[in-house]
């Protein structure tokens, strides 16, 4: 799973892509290329279970995260900056809410919703584009031949048109799956989620859980297919290079209830809808990601497509019941162990094992 970072100049994405990645990176200038971190995600369900297993290897599921250069005003349709940003799955945009007269803001002034808008536009600017030279292409096609794929696809852009010229990003218009189906071929940029990054300064630090109202910028997380998570940048940054005991105790007198990283990942996976399983042995005991929703086929296809092919049957049992039982075998004695087919759905914190042949 990706996540593109995009932002206007100088507002903190690089010193996110730290916290995120706790990657050693000079953040001072503009990176002409993007670059991509993996972020850890942090898991103490996972970590319960290797104190119970002691597996030779302890896996956790990572996110990444794609660095581009400050997007400036006019300058988003660049395909070339754009490009990264097409194969991701969702979209965090960086906020400034900081004010530091040292930084000086690309548009000389903070004014979050300002920047939201404007970068909004850009990507919507950059879609309709697409849009409008794919729509001359089909219509000249139909004109040679008619044909129902065609006029389809032709409807389908219109209306998408339509909602762009409206100022409304595809993320808020529903679509049929064939028209999902159709549409991802594009990967149009305001149809992925969008995690707005609200980069508050180092003196809001006390107040972060509340800052989304203090800043009047609910309307942001209202909306379909996006969220918001406030960050102190620079205070979080620092973080990164402490060990993980003195990062704790600072985040408690911080009273921040969580980190930047983990309040962030959280949210990136309730946007995109996914959940955690686990799969726990002597040789290693490890988290899985898939979306809600996905059959027990599925996620053995997440970890090998021979497991997806020669599935037989999955044994599931929660992860806090194999806790507490001590053993998978104990699970078993209390009836906490469930055999299930290919069309189970998988739930959030299963412990799986999968039986295939093969
Ligand atoms: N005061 C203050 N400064 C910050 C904060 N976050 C970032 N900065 C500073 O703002 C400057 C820009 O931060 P970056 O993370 O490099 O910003 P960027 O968006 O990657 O910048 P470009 O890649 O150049 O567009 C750096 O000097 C940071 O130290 C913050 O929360 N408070
Ligand atoms: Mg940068």
């Amino acid at each position: 799973m990706q996540t593109g970072i995009i932002g206007l100049p100088q507002v903190g994405k690089t010193t996110l892509f730290k916290i995120l990645t706790k990657a050693q990176l000079e953040t001072k200038g503009s990176q002409a290329a993007a670059h991509v971190g993996v972020a850890k995600v942090r898991e103490p369900r996972l970590d319960k279970l290797a104190d119970l297993y002691h597996p030779k290897k302890l896996t956790y599921a990572t996110v990444q995260y794609v660095d581009v250069s400050g997007l400036q005003k006019d300058r988003a349709r660049d395909a070339t900056v754009l490009a990264p940003l097409r194969e991701v799955d969702a979209l965090a945009h960086v906020v400034r809410l900081f004010d530091d007269p040292a930084v000086p803001h690309a548009s000389g002034s903070i004014d979050p919703l300002r920047d939201v808008i404007n970068l909004d536009l850009e990507l919507m600017l950059a879609d309709l584009d697409q849009i409008t030279r794919r729509i001359e292409r089909v219509e000249k096609d139909l004109k040679k031949k008619k044909e129902p794929a065609g006029e389809m696809e032709l409807a389908l852009l219109q209306r998408c048109r339509v909602a762009i010229e409206a100022e409304t990003p595809l993320r808020e218009l529903q679509f049929k799956p064939e028209e999902t189906k159709l549409l991802t071929g594009f990967k149009f940029l305001t149809q992925r989620p969008m995690l707005y990054v609200l980069n508050l300064g180092d003196n809001e630090a006390a107040e972060i859980e509340t800052a989304v109202a203090r800043h009047k910028l609910e309307s942001l997380a209202n909306k379909p297919g996006t969220a918001v998570v406030p960050i102190c940048g620079r205070l979080e940054a620092e973080l990164v290079d402490l060990d993980e005991r003195e990062a704790a105790e600072l985040i408690s007198s911080y009273g921040f209830k969580e980190s930047g990283l983990d309040r962030l990942i959280h949210a990136t996976y309730k946007l995109l809808g996914l959940i955690s399983f686990f799969t726990a042995g002597e040789p290693e005991v490890r988290a899985w990601t898939i979306r809600q929703g996905a059959s027990a086929v599925k996620a053995a296809g997440e970890i090998h497509s021979d497991i997806e092919q020669g599935f037989i049957r999955a044994e599931v049992v929660r992860w806090d019941d194999l806790l507490n039982a001590g053993s998978l075998a104990a699970a078993r004695e209390r009836a906490q162990v469930r055999l299930e087919g290919k069309e189970y759905v998988v739930q959030e914190g299963d412990v799986i094992l999968f039986r295939h042949s093969g």
